[in-house]
């Protein structure tokens, strides 16, 4: 390609930075603003490979970018090291997941070099390093001490595969989301973080990253967390002490309850049934175990056959004192609200399915036909003219019963059968039944969320141990902080084979401390923590990442945090972000940092695919990342990922044409090589025309990068090569201060995308410094006032008009213009238009006849 060696020039721009560090962030004597960059750090499992030259292409942009324009930009680089794969990985090779995963690390550190990324390379941290995971041990410990930490016994996911626990967010689709195993039910005791006391403010903090975050995610989380608002009831149970509450968004209908259901797998539904007749007994045993070979998701399906099992107990309801009969069915779920629902089958679809399956009563209590307060009532006319009384017409009520059309009537409308609740809106019967409830002690005003707490004890060896020591008199109590950090024994001699109990409980020295209060023999926590507890807060220890006597500096953090652009995969909306907004939370709570959210903007970028499918080791369709760093190499690499799409959509490898960006960067090269004028130019004698696209460029380029439009700015760069070509093609070219104006400004526009190619030409060009430090050339003013051109209006042939216009005009445009133009409309008097042509720019011409 005429002397272009992509290869050479991206070996000796590496070697150029690696000497002298240039993107190294500034310290407390750079004035600049600041930008905190950060790209979702890398799991280092294998090499990295095209997903991650797409998101790392991104992050390098938007790093870049933030430099030209004056800023002071931390863009660090580290690695999530601990965690599963790197252990399953190692008992497959009979490795030690510690050298496993260290020889991974360095392979990408080398790929990344490669990549040409501008990191801050001193500021390198993996999570698996004892500094590093000293501090979750210390963030863990905070929880402790603030109530959030807490063990309890319960039914967890359970991966058979995995041989651990999973957490709620770590099941997708009834999955375990590492290796796809469907996930059973399992009753242990387990740590967990408290995440359901930030459920609002997760939530409530949601809106203020609107606009900033991807909407699919803010919507994705909102889901997760899912509130609902409505009351708690407390219903008696005939033949029991106490009282039994339920959970309704709807407890306005409670004159409508018909019925009562308990999950089979509650505590409750087995105490009542163990309190009924031995036949219940058996078949509520039978339709348990069915049950329990059920997953949530199967249970929550809408469309399949409702089961049960009559319990022969009664419900009374504490409104109006009727008896409900209590059944066993599976739709209600055991760790949702309280496990029990009261029956509604007129309003809720559900239950209406059940009770037509089993023959129960079905009482309507709100009227759908009725207009209700606020709606706009339509009033109908009959054939004289007089308004229809739609009045409380008893038939139709009927034709919309839902005992026989089998579809439950949830809309809005007015009370009735509901004692002094009738007559009013679906919001003062809530409003009203909750104050009679309460009158009664009955019931309460209550929310309920769908979020469940972080379950953070996880049966494997390769992760952070908890740092708590059990006691022989069954205290748990804290590892001292001077005992920190509580490091992972040798992993030679273990049995890390995944045999569903912890690899540590297996290390007899490790596992034996003693008792800090007593002196007396105790046990270490065998478990180690979920690998998302130690992402949850990295983007803190980046600020200071060798620290030994805190897990960040709040000083720093009051600098650099939070991040202002966050760059990763969407496969984290829920997972990563949820906890890393959890904790950033927390240590606001602790007084550590001044800010309550973590990451200001988010960008999530589509994944890379090959023939459809997403690229994966076991699916043996994994382009390698570094053959692809030979050839094509990394500009042309980089350059083509970006070239192929918005950020957000997925990128199909078949359509990323690296030959073409290879050819696209040779040209832009060979420009520069042509560029004969010196630096010392007066930029203002160029030729006009093409410093109007080169000053179009840097004026649009800003606003395109903020908008994620990297695409568009590629694009763009295209066009200034090629209208750069031309005019050195053309007679005075190559010593015309505009064409290097335009070199210049490629070179230092490309520095985001094909950061190698852009330093040489920046060098070809006669400049010492990296273009990558460069600041962002203010375009003038002037060239971008956009081109104007005369247009002639005619009116049956003669000219009556001329306007300016843009050259860009339309024809609707132009043709309003004209109309509206008093000559034309003096001119045409009181004659109608009966035919018009518009040519824009250039000519309108009307007829009237
Ligand atoms: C009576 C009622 C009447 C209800 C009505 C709805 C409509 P969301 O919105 O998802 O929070 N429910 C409560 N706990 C349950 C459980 N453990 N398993 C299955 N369903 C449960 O749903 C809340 C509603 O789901 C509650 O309001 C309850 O049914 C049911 F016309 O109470 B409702």
């Amino acid at each position: 390609d005429g002397g272009y060696d992509a290869y050479a020039i991206q070996q000796k721009w590496q070697a150029r930075w690696a000497e002298s560090d240039p993107f190294r962030a500034g310290g407390d004597e750079d004035k600049r603003p600041r930008k905190y960059v950060l790209g979702m750090f890398p799991y280092p499992s294998g090499d990295l490979h095209m997903g991650h030259a797409e998101n790392y292409a991104y992050v390098d942009v938007v790093a870049r970018f933030w430099r030209h324009r004056g800023y002071n930009v931390l863009n660090p680089i580290g690695w999530d090291s601990f965690g599963l794969p790197a252990e399953n990985a190692a008992i497959q090779r009979g490795a030690d997941p510690r050298e496993w995963t260290y020889a991974n690390i360095d392979q990408h550190k080398r790929s990344f070099r490669e990549y040409g990324s501008s990191y801050d390379w001193s500021r390198i941290l993996h999570t698996s390093d004892p500094e590093y995971y000293r501090w979750n041990q210390w963030l863990f410990q905070l929880l402790y001490e603030r109530g959030l930490a807490y063990r309890k016994e319960s039914p967890v996911n359970w991966c058979p595969n995995d041989l651990t626990v999973l957490a709620n967010e770590q099941v997708v689709d009834g999955h375990c989301e590492r290796c796809g195993a469907e996930v059973v039910k399992k009753k242990l005791t387990q740590w967990y973080f408290k995440i359901t006391d930030y459920a609002d403010r997760l939530l409530d903090d949601l809106n203020q990253l609107e606009g900033f975050w991807p909407s699919k995610v803010i919507r994705m989380q909102r889901n997760w967390i899912g509130r609902s608002v409505g009351a708690d009831i407390d219903f008696e149970i005939e033949g029991r002490e106490g009282t039994v509450t339920v959970f309704s968004t709807r407890p306005d209908t409670l004159h409508g309850a018909t019925f009562f259901v308990v999950a089979p797998d509650s505590d409750l539904a087995a105490e009542l049934a163990a309190g009924s007749t031995p036949d219940v007994r058996m078949r509520f045993q039978d339709y348990l175990e069915r049950v329990q070979r059920e997953t949530d998701i199967e249970r929550q399906t809408t469309d399949r056959p409702k089961t049960g099992v009559f319990l022969e107990r009664y419900a009374i309801n504490p409104i109006n004192g009727e008896r409900l009969p209590i059944w066993a069915a599976d739709y209600v779920l055991a760790d949702y609200g309280h496990g029990a629902v009261m029956a509604v089958p007129a309003h809720d679809q559900r239950d209406l399915d059940f009770a037509r399956a089993f023959d129960l009563p079905v009482k309507i209590v709100v009227d759908t036909t009725a207009p209700v307060t606020g709606a706009i009532p339509i009033i109908e006319l009959d054939e004289h003219g007089v308004p229809i009384d739609p009045g409380t017409d008893d038939s139709s009520v009927n034709e919309l019963d839902p005992a026989a059309t089998g579809i439950a009537l949830t809309g809005e409308g007015r009370m009735i059968n509901s004692g002094a609740l009738d007559g009013l809106s679906k919001r003062n019967a809530i409003t009203r039944m909750v104050e009679q409830l309460e009158a009664l002690g009955a019931g309460r005003a209550t929310k309920s969320y769908r979020l469940r707490d972080w379950l953070i004890s996880r049966q494997r060896f390769w992760g952070t141990p908890i740092p708590v020591i059990h006691t022989e008199d069954g205290r748990t109590v804290l590892v001292p902080e001077d005992q920190l950090p509580l490091t992972l024994p040798d992993a030679q001699g273990l049995d890390l084979a995944p045999k569903g109990t912890s690899p540590l409980g297996g290390a007899t020295e490790w596992m034996q401390t003693v008792d800090p209060e007593t002196g007396e023999p105790a046990l270490r926590d065998p478990d180690t923590m979920d690998t998302f507890v130690d992402s949850s807060w990295y983007f803190l220890r980046f600020l200071a990442p060798g620290d030994p006597t805190q897990a960040f500096s709040g000083r720093e953090a009051g600098k650099w945090a939070p991040v202002d652009s966050y760059i990763g995969g969407v496969e984290h909306a829920i997972l990563h972000l949820l906890y890393a907004r959890f904790i950033t939370k927390v240590l606001f709570d602790a007084g550590l940092i001044d800010f309550t959210e973590p990451f200001s903007s988010l960008i999530n970028q589509g994944m890379v695919l090959l023939g459809g499918s997403k690229m994966s080791k076991s699916k043996g369709n994994l382009v390698e990342f570094s053959a692809s760093m030979l050839d094509p190499g990394a500009d042309a690499v980089r350059t083509g990922m970006v070239f192929a799409g918005p950020v957000e959509d997925d990128i199909n490898w078949e359509d990323v044409s690296t030959t073409g960006a290879q050819k696209f960067l040779a040209r832009a090269w060979r420009v520069a090589k042509d560029v004969d004028s010196s630096p010392d130019v007066v930029w203002a004698e160029g030729d006009p025309a093409l410093r109007r696209v080169t000053h179009r460029l840097l004026a649009d380029a800003p606003g395109l990068v903020e908008q994620t439009k990297f695409n568009v700015v590629v694009a763009r760069l295209m066009e200034l090569v090629n209208a750069t070509r031309k005019s050195i093609d053309s007679g005075a070219g190559r010593s015309d201060p505009a064409v290097r104006e335009a070199a210049e400004a490629t070179a230092m526009i490309l520095d985001l995308f094909a950061p190698h190619t852009a330093e040489e030409m920046w060098e070809v060009l006669g400049y010492d410094g990296f273009v990558g430090l460069v600041p962002w050339r203010q375009p003038d003013p002037t060239l971008l006032i956009e081109d104007t051109v005369t247009t002639v209006v005619q009116i049956d042939g003669k000219v009556r008009a001329t306007l300016e216009v843009s050259a860009r005009i339309d024809s609707a445009e132009l043709e309003a213009l004209a109309r509206a133009d008093v000559r034309v409309q003096r001119a045409l008097g009181d004659r109608a238009v009966t035919r018009v042509v518009v040519r824009p720019p250039k000519v309108v011409s009307f007829s009237t006849h």
